[in-house]
């Protein structure tokens, strides 16, 4: 690790306070530009930890950049891991408040819940489908607290991935049963459809995301604990969205999930 203990603090509180005021910041590898992936992962676990001291609950994970129409879009080559707070979880077909984020988009993602724990290193798209107990169509609101979307990976990380709101909604489906790599997903955004796409843009299978992340957590002798809802990363591009958008993810054969924007 490059930084120390009371840079990482103080950059956690600098990031997590711009998420919980809406306010954007330059990227904090400016400043620090020798940061590495260990310092990224700490600031992100200081984030965490600030919020369980809250009493804030952890409700899930994330996999970012998982696909190539995002890596494409956000000029990166590397898949990215993050959590889920309780107050992310945004009710199937109610509001987001737009003034409470700086600059939202939406991902068209499938969210898997595990039924058995995931533990890596080897851990493989098998593994991932016999331990998963459903996968759920789900939007992802991300809003990354960098000024215009304009960061580098470990930035990223850092800001624990831009993850900001979730919504899950529509039909549970059996992971051993459905095809994930041809599940095909339509985005609307005030009814119009605005990015399509099927599960393999996700890494070639939408559990390979979920394996991967698993495999990671391995290598600092963590789990998935049962019961986890993870997302699997944007199908598509991400699109913006702003106060009187409505958006509306089908998924072939698991129903739709909506959200509003005010
Ligand atoms: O969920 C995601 O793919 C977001 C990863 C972080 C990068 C971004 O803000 O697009
Ligand atoms: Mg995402």
């Amino acid at each position: 690790m490059k930084l120390d203990r009371a840079t990482i603090e103080k950059l956690a509180a600098h990031l997590e306070t711009c998420e919980l005021e809406a306010k954007d910041t330059p990227k904090i590898t400016d400043d620090h530009p020798d940061m590495d992936w260990d310092d990224a992962y700490a600031i992100q676990d200081e984030i965490r930890r600030r919020k369980l001291a809250r009493g804030a609950r952890i409700v899930g994970l994330k996999a970012g950049l998982t696909s190539h129409a995002k890596m494409k879009q956000m000029g990166v080559d590397t898949p990215v891991f993050g959590f889920l707070a309780d107050y992310f979880d945004v009710p199937e077909g109610s509001e987001v408040d737009t003034a409470k984020l700086i600059h939202p988009k939406v991902e068209p993602e499938i969210a898997f819940v595990t039924k058995a724990p995931l533990k890596g290193p080897g851990c493989h798209i098998g593994a991932v489908l016999a331990a998963t107990d459903f996968v759920i169509p789900a939007i992802e609101i991300i809003d990354s607290r960098y000024r215009d979307f304009k960061f580098d990976l470990k930035s990223v990380v850092a800001d624990n991935c831009s993850s900001s709101r979730f919504v899950v909604g529509g039909r549970m489906g059996d992971a051993a049963e459905l095809d994930l790599r041809t599940l095909g997903v339509v985005l609307e955004k005030n009814g119009q459809p605005v990015a399509f796409g099927a599960g393999a843009a996700v890494l070639g299978h939408p559990a390979a995301a979920v394996a991967m992340l698993a495999n990671m957590l391995g290598e600092k002798g963590e789990e998935i604990p049962a019961g986890t809802l993870i997302l699997s990363g944007g199908i598509t591009e991400a699109v913006a969205v702003e106060a009187g958008d409505a958006v509306t993810l089908r998924v072939q054969g698991l129903g739709s999930v909506s959200v509003r924007f005010k």
